[in-house]
């Protein structure tokens, strides 16, 4: 498997002797802010962009549109005005930014800007996103979602988890391949919370190191503050930090690459101890 991810101006080593790598999330949408206004949402999101450097983060995941189950689309002006401040104000800050978004508009005007990775929680299906990025050097991680955030989480089903959601990401991954992208820019995530159940999610987290294995090709996950910690946890969202910690050690145990999180500082010192004594 690939020991590097190139990642725009980066190439971050995900080798399986490395320490993982950890992924902050930094939202910019109204439903992550508790009082509306542009410009103190852009204030508290770059301070606590700087909270995660200072932290030890990898790679900073920017979204301007919630993905949580039943949430809505925002329109392309919405999301480019969220988004584009934060990329303007911290395309300098030294680490890989990474732009959450299934848009080809926004993968299309951040790259322009100096967006090192695209996080499509679609998987590059909506016309003309492969082509985009196809263009680029910037790193991809393909998720694997059934159905959409509105309708995810209604009925998820599927005859066998883990080969459904290899299947899909081994469809992409050729068809990326098609389009000219070179492997060493692809990550995979079989996109846990995302039309699935617990068990599903338990399932897929469990054979990550067989999916990486099949697909040859490093694995995020993101399991952070998600409905799969309050269910096995009984906690709500505000009180997920220790589960999520204990999901983020598990992944990695599995053979994750890199995690997704919102907790970084607190993440980074788990993970580095992990790595020290495993
Ligand atoms: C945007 N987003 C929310 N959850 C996610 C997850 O699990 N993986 C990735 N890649 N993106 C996510």
């Amino acid at each position: 498997m690939q020991t590097h991810l190139q990642c725009g101006r980066y190439r971050l080593s995900v080798d399986a002797a490395a320490r993982p790598l950890v992924m902050g999330i930094l939202n910019i949408t109204p439903d992550s802010f508790s009082d509306g206004g542009k410009y103190h949402m852009l204030d508290t999101a770059l301070s606590h962009a700087e909270e995660m450097i200072a932290a030890g983060v990898d790679i900073i995941d920017i979204g301007g549109e919630s993905s949580r189950p039943g949430s809505l689309a925002v329109s392309l002006k919405d999301e480019l005005d969220r988004v584009m401040p934060l990329v303007y104000a911290l395309r300098d800050c030294g680490k890989p930014l990474s732009i959450d978004t299934y848009k080809p508009e926004v993968m299309r005007e951040t790259i322009a800007a100096g967006a090192d990775m695209i996080n499509d929680i679609n998987g590059f299906r909506a016309p003309g996103a492969l082509q985009v990025v196809a263009d680029a050097d910037c790193a991809l991680c393909v998720m694997h979602m059934q159905n959409d955030p509105q309708s995810m989480q209604l009925q998820p089903e599927y005859d066998d988890v883990v080969a459904e959601v290899g299947e899909f990401l081994r469809e992409r991954i050729g068809q990326m391949e098609q389009a000219g992208i070179a492997r060493e820019r692809i990550c995979i995530d079989p996109g846990l919370g995302f039309g699935k159940t617990l068990a599903h999610n338990i399932a897929l987290l469990k054979n990550t190191r067989q999916m990486q294995a099949f697909l040859q090709a490093p694995m995020l996950i993101g399991l952070s503050r998600k409905t799969m910690i309050g269910a096995l946890t009984d906690r709500p969202i505000e009180q997920r930090l220790a589960g999520s910690l204990a999901g983020a050690l598990a992944a990695v145990a599995h053979g994750a690459r890199i995690v997704r999180v919102h907790d970084v500082a607190e993440t980074v010192d788990a993970l580095r101890v992990w790595h020290a004594v495993s």
